[in-house]
């Protein structure tokens, strides 16, 4: 049972320690990933992970009232429960040291730590002030975001990203977190991924709060951006050393065909998923295609906005998944291609690595002052099984390999790429899709929450421990 995750397993399987499995995952000697200062963590979300949704005070969520509406997550699913991590999170947190890993990254449930007055509901923030602390203990680097997609039920009840408001009550909301939890976090992210909040939740209703509509969408967008902007000095004010920035996530398109049509459509796919985010960041203004490509779309943008979105970045964070494959819709506009006999995930998303370096050197020619960045998500949905007391993820071990080489060959590019956290650390609520799809490098059995490190895991931790001995 060396890998059973409610034990102390600070050993590795033998299979694994004795080196009588075959490693497919340690990075070749000359990879930067063996630089001791590259950091190498996992990420979770508070909805995804915690459950305990109704106690110690904690407000409804969007994502609450979403999921327990009939036809939106697959098999009726709720983050209800999740992986309880709101009650094990001691025990967690062991794990995530005993792997070995040296950086957490974690959301905070802003309906958890606010009433809807603005007050702070103490028990809520004690929660994350002991994990924080337990971080600090452990020596491991904490990325905490503020905002990734639970907004509080009545923030949404007044027009939730469609209303100019809710951006500056998550200022206020960012200013009594940065406050109170001042010299526990090491980096703060305003958001994760708005393009996520704004599409999903406000653009074609797949997410919560489930509205559709594309004005609704680039309105949202822009209220996140600008919450974002607001959000950026609050933090300087109140928690000047750590590092502040934000995540958000990046998509490959390449085109179908040679032909300029394609070719034009490959480039608007990554203007909409990309500069749509990156160009108000890191110039102050939306890319002018983009409204070109879909009219009438404009959001209200008010003087000054853009300077305020536009605040400077100790960092920015990367998430990256897939590619997509685009071709022209015959108008001006894009459609997915998706590709035959490519490689997919569980997910259905075609794995491509090559897409992340990519990108990732594309950004630095195109941001002169583009910041240090963080891949602040990586990684893989597969249906993985516990077998004997272990699950084999053999595609996921692959599939990380390809990836962080893909960051080595940008590091070697130039780009100042300095850690990459796994998404996710366990197996958790993925939105729309329930419990049924695992991203995790340890296995969460959710009828008796029991946690089993994947092969992956061991792999890195593996990885960790040769990096740590070497001199
Ligand atoms: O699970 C999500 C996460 O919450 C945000 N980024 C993508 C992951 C996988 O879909």
């Amino acid at each position: 049972m060396a890998n059973d995750a409610s034990a102390a397993f600070d050993t590795l399987s033998p299979a694994v320690s004795k080196g009588s499995l075959a490693d497919p995952f340690t990075p070749p000697a000359d990879s930067s990933l063996w630089r001791k200062n590259f950091l190498l963590g996992a990420a979770t979300a508070s909805y995804q992970i915690e459950g305990a949704v109704d106690e110690d005070g904690r407000l409804p969520s969007i994502w609450d009232n979403f999921s327990a509406t009939p036809g939106k997550v697959l098999a009726g699913d709720t983050g209800a429960v999740a992986c309880d991590h709101y009650h094990r999170w001691e025990a967690d947190i062991d794990m995530l040291a005993s792997l070995g890993l040296e950086g957490y990254r974690l959301s905070i449930a802003w309906p958890r730590v606010m009433d809807a007055a603005g007050r702070p509901n103490r028990k809520g923030l004690d929660f994350y002030k002991r994990l924080l602390n337990r971080l600090k203990e452990k020596g491991i680097t904490s990325f905490v975001t503020l905002y990734h997609w639970d907004l509080p039920q009545h923030l949404e009840d007044r027009g939730g990203w469609l209303n100019r408001d809710t951006a500056y009550r998550f200022a206020d909301y960012t200013d009594l977190m940065s406050r109170e939890l001042a010299g526990t976090v090491d980096a703060w992210a305003t958001l994760n991924e708005p393009w996520c909040s704004a599409y999903l939740g406000y653009g074609n209703g797949h997410h919560a709060p489930g509205l559709a509509n594309d004005r609704f969408a680039t309105q949202a967008m822009h209220h996140l951006l600008l919450a974002h902007g607001l959000a950026i000095p609050v933090l300087r004010g109140n928690d000047p050393a750590s590092q502040k920035g934000i995540v958000a996530n990046i998509g490959r398109g390449t085109a179908n065909s040679d032909s300029a049509a394609d070719q034009r459509a490959a480039h608007l796919f990554e203007v909409q998923h990309n500069a749509w985010i990156l160009d108000p960041l890191l110039k102050g203004a939306y890319p002018q295609d983009l409204f070109e490509l879909w009219p009438g779309t404009e959001p209200l943008v008010l003087d000054g906005d853009m300077q305020t979105i536009a605040a400077p970045l100790d960092f920015l964070g990367i998430n990256y998944y897939f590619r997509t494959n685009v071709a022209s819709d015959g108008a001006h506009g894009f459609r997915d291609v998706p590709l035959e006999g490519v490689e997919r995930t569980q997910m259905g998303w075609e794995v491509h690595p090559d897409g992340l370096r990519d990108l990732l050197t594309g950004f630095k020619k195109t941001y002169h002052n583009l910041p240090p960045i963080y891949i602040t998500e990586n990684g893989m949905a597969s249906d993985d099984k516990v077998i004997d007391g272990h699950v084999d993820d053999t595609q996921r071990i692959s599939f990380l390999k390809r990836h962080l080489a893909a960051v080595d060959q940008a590091i070697k590019a130039g780009v100042d790429v300095r850690g990459y956290f796994l998404w996710s650390l366990m197996d958790n609520f993925e939105w729309a899709f329930g419990y049924e799809r695992r991203f995790g490098v340890v296995h969460v059995d959710y009828s008796t929450q029991k946690r089993t490190v994947k092969r992956s895991a061991e792999l890195v931790t593996k990885f960790l421990k040769e990096r740590k001995a070497k001199v």
